[in-house]
Parts: structure tokens; sequence; C-alpha cells
């Protein structure tokens, strides 16, 4: 590999190479018109099962396990790969083009507008807010609440789009980068352990919207399974994250959740579309087609 010298003004001329090349671009807008389809519950997500898509379907999930009936949602599948994030429909939903995007549709039948949110911690927020749950109410737990939660917002893109883009993603692997991102995600796993080893939770004692942030990434890559990098960052030393890690898999919303808008890995953890609670019993891939996925590598 030879030295990069950066030329006195980027431009795009060249794929950067890598997993995503082809759906990386340098502007944003829509690249085609279409319209996202509309269901019938209240809130319309438009998602796929990454990290930051996990954290909406298991609040969704959690708050109709805690009993919020008008928490019911449609969850349609946008395929990053495929572009769909640049269509006109997602686009006004979610100018940034990424993944998880809602329309809160609860107050149409009252003669409102619909309400976008995208962002995904703007998402847990504001459906913590609207039901009043996994956001606690005392002043001091709520704001260490919210400072876990935002740490997550500042945190992950260290670790997804620094260390997991340079170890598993890059054309080539470059030891300074892996070097520097490798550095800090084991350095936030420490500050994860620290906080987890005198409390139950991220907030404290409570299960909060920050806990399903965080573990949608940390406890992922905590269980090995983000970049295959468990052994590498020795992801098992931190065992305050493990226990709490093990314990919220446990929890069956975060089972189904984690099983909405999945399209990779087993096809009994895939439910490519969630329209009704039924769905997770009779619309997972293994049931659909059970002769072709007997094949399916996980
Ligand atoms: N900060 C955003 C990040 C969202 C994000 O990066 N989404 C990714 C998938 S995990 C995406 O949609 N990528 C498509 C693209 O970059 O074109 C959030 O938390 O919602």
């Amino acid at each position: 590999m030879t030295d990069y010298i950066p030329p006195s003004v980027w431009t795009w001329d060249k794929a950067s190479g890598g997993k995503f090349a082809n759906i990386n671009r340098p502007i944003a807008g829509s690249t085609h018109e279409k319209d996202l389809p509309v269901g019938k519950h209240p809130f319309q997500l438009y998602s796929l099962a990454t990290p930051n898509g996990v954290k909406v379907t298991v609040m969704f999930e959690e708050l109709l396990a805690a009993g919020h009936t008008g928490a019911e949602y449609d969850a349609w599948l946008i395929r990053i790969n495929e572009g769909d994030q640049f269509g006109s429909g997602f686009v006004a939903v979610n100018p940034n083009s990424k993944i998880p995007a809602l329309w809160d549709r609860s107050a149409v039948a009252a003669g409102k507008e619909p309400i976008r949110v995208f962002e995904s911690g703007a998402i847990l927020l504001h459906l913590a807010t609207k039901f009043g749950a996994f956001l606690p109410t005392d002043p001091a737990k709520r704001a260490e609440c919210l400072s876990w939660l935002f740490w997550q917002m500042g945190s992950a893109p260290y670790l997804g789009g620094g260390f997991g883009h340079f170890y598993a993603y890059a054309p080539t692997k470059q030891e300074y980068p892996i070097n520097r991102f490798a550095m800090e995600v084991k350095r936030q796993l420490d500050v994860l352990d620290r906080r987890l080893a005198d409390n139950a939770y991220l907030a404290g004692d409570e299960y909060t919207i920050a806990d399903m942030a965080v573990w949608a990434w940390y406890g992922a890559l905590a269980m090995g399974l983000q970049y295959e990098a468990g052994e590498f960052l020795q992801v098992q030393t931190y065992t305050h994250v493990q226990r709490w890690t093990k314990e919220i898999a446990q929890r069956p919303a975060v089972q189904r959740g984690r099983m909405v808008n999945r399209v990779m890995g087993k096809p009994e953890s895939q439910l490519h579309e969630r329209h009704d609670a039924s769905d997770f019993q009779t619309k997972v891939q293994s049931m659909l087609n059970p002769i072709v996925n007997s094949d399916a590598k996980p």
C-alpha cells in the first residue's frame, strides 16, 4: 500500500472501495421517486435490523409487552444495500437517508398532521415521553438515563464507523486506524463495565431507553456478534457488561425486537416485516419456506 497524499480539493471521481462503496455518495437528497407504504397502525417504522434499527423495534416490543396498546406499529423493511433510503418517500421522513425513521400517525384520526422522527435516540425519547415509559421521572435518574442515551449516540460511531469499518469492511487492513479505534472501543467497554459494576442498569436500578440504545451496539459486541471481533477485543473480560448483556438478551421483548426487519442470519431469527403481533407466530422466514430455508447457512 502506497502512502496517500490528499489532493488540494477532494473529488468524487472513483469509488472509495469497501463494503458500502455502491451506496456511499457525497450528496444528500433523493435519487428516485418512491412513496413509502403506510399500514394500519399509529406508528409507521421504516427500518432494518442493524443495531440502530434494533433499538427502536425493541422499544416498540417493550412498550407493547408493558401494556401500552397504543404503541402498535408497522415495521417496513428498508434495504439500505439496495439504496431504499434514497427514495423520495424515505427522504421525506429522514433527510439524512439513514434507518431508522418513524412516522407517528397516532393523532391523525383526531385531525392532526403526522409527525416525522428520525435518529434512533430521538425516536426512543419521543416514544418514552409519549407513553411515560422506560424513562425515569425522578430528575437525577432521568438525567442519568439521558446521559447514557446520548453517550451511546456519540460513542457508537467510533465502534461502527471507526472500528467496525476498518476492521471488517475496509478493502485493506491498516494498522493505524484499527489500532486507534480498537483502543477507543476497549476504553468505551471499560466505561460501561465500571458503571455496570455498581448498577444493575445504566440509569441505576431501572431498565430504560439508555439500556436499549447501548445494548443494541455494545451488547451485540459483547456477545461476539459484531464484526467477528469478540476475540480481538477480548470482550469476555468485561464481566459486568457480560452480566448486563445476558440479562437483557433474555427479555422476550428484546428477543422479538431483534427479529423485526432482520434479513440476515438464521431463518428462524428473521421477521422481514412486522404488521401484527401474530406475525411472530406465522411470518418468520423459517415458517414461510421451510424447504428452501432448511439449507440456509447462518
Ligand atoms: N445516528 C443515526 C445513525 C443511523 C445509521 O447510521 N443508519 C445506517 C444503518 S445502521 C444507515 O441507514 N445507513 C445507510 C447509509 O448510510 O446510506 C441513528 O442513530 O439513527
